[in-house]
């Protein structure tokens, strides 16, 4: 019986020997030491000795269970550590490589636009507000000295809401940012000086007109307003945005809410205003920018001011015609912004 005890301890301890991973000590172990396992069925047998020898074997016997135990329990240990060292090897990393940037990607080209002229206005006191992007045709026409059935709204090619119409008239899409003049004049008293930068709608579409678009829309309001207030504003704006060789000039134009009304030309960035270059990008070295002019009289009155006290002027230009106007843009039709063209917007 002593040496079926310990010829079983050898033979666990020469398998355990060879044993490298846990399922295989798992399987061994069970073998051994488990509940059915060889030496359970060892110390059954045992039973049947004489009480004496029983004894003694009994004795042998758990000395050696308890060796075999620790001698699992040391395997145990080393296959745990040789575990954890593999999986430092495998799992390691440097902490001080540099990391893995996603591509967080940036604001579209117009958006940048909107933020810089936005930014150019605040430096000289302006503050933005945002008129209605849908908005009454009082606000839109009638109060800007257009009264219905007036040809001048034409221009403007106007999309209407299909909806009842209400006390200040049809319901539309803006044509124009000029809405926000009235708006501000009941909202706010002289001296005013703002800047409304909103979305735009037209049937329009070809190289040169977007169906929606960008327009931003200067209005300064106080005593004493001259078209020299008008022509400075302007010509600061051309030179901090475009550069500070750009020149402006005013041109006679007509618009039912300014009087007198001007066209804003500025000097073509390409061939430096030199007309006799004759430059492809510009005719004559002007690029037309937008319109401009001294408040009207009757919108003055329309927004509860007295045009015998008080005076003011209003620009409105288009976001994309302008940001295309910076030197370098090249772009040669304008439904290219709204192409959602990665190639394109990356650029910016
Ligand atoms: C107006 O909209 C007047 N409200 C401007 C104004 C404001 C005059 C205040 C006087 C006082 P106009 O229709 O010319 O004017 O448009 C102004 C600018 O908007 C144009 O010069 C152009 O830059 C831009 N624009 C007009 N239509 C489109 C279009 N379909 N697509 C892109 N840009 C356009």
């Amino acid at each position: 019986m002593k040496s079926k005890i310990q010829q079983l301890k050898d033979e666990a301890l020469a398998l355990l020997d060879k044993i490298t991973d846990r399922e295989n000590l798992e399987v061994l172990k069970t073998d051994v030491l488990g509940r059915k396992g060889k030496l359970n069925e060892l110390m059954k047998e045992m039973m049947t000795l004489a009480d004496d020898e029983r004894k003694v074997i009994g004795q042998f016997a758990n000395e050696l269970k308890g060796s075999i135990e620790h001698a699992f329990g040391e395997k145990e240990q080393s296959i745990f550590q040789q575990e954890e060292l593999r999986r430092a090897e495998d799992e390691w990393i440097d902490v001080t490589a540099p990391g893995n940037f996603s591509d967080a990607g940036h604001v579209h080209p117009i958006t940048q636009a909107i933020a810089e002229i936005e930014e150019t206005f605040k430096k000289i006191g302006f503050t933005s507000v945002r008129a209605p992007e849908i908005d009454w045709d009082y606000y839109v026409f009638e109060s800007l000295n257009m009264p219905g059935d007036h040809p001048a709204r034409d221009d403007w090619e106007t999309f209407f809401v299909d909806a009842p119409e209400g006390e200040k008239g049809k319901i539309v899409l803006t044509p124009h940012t000029s809405n926000a003049q009235v708006h501000v004049m009941e909202s706010q008293k002289p001296p005013i000086r703002v800047i409304n930068i909103n979305r735009t709608y037209r049937r329009q579409a070809d190289i040169r007109h977007l169906p929606m678009f960008h327009q931003f829309e200067g209005l300064v309001i106080d005593r004493g307003m001259t078209i020299s207030n008008l022509k400075g504003t302007i010509d600061y704006f051309a030179k901090t945005y475009f550069g500070p060789t750009r020149e402006i000039r005013l041109r006679p134009h007509h618009f039912r809410f300014t009087e007198p009304s001007f066209e804003v030309d500025i000097s073509c960035g390409m061939c430096n205003g030199d007309a006799s270059l004759n430059c492809r990008l510009c005719k004559g070295g002007w690029l037309e920018i937008g319109g401009a002019g001294m408040v009207h009289p009757n919108v003055l009155k329309a927004g509860g001011l007295d045009p015998e006290e008080f005076s003011g002027f209003a620009f409105g230009w288009g976001v994309e015609r302008t940001m295309m106007m910076k030197e370098g843009m090249n772009i040669d039709d304008i439904r290219v912004l709204y192409k959602n063209d990665l190639r394109f917007v990356r650029q910016f």
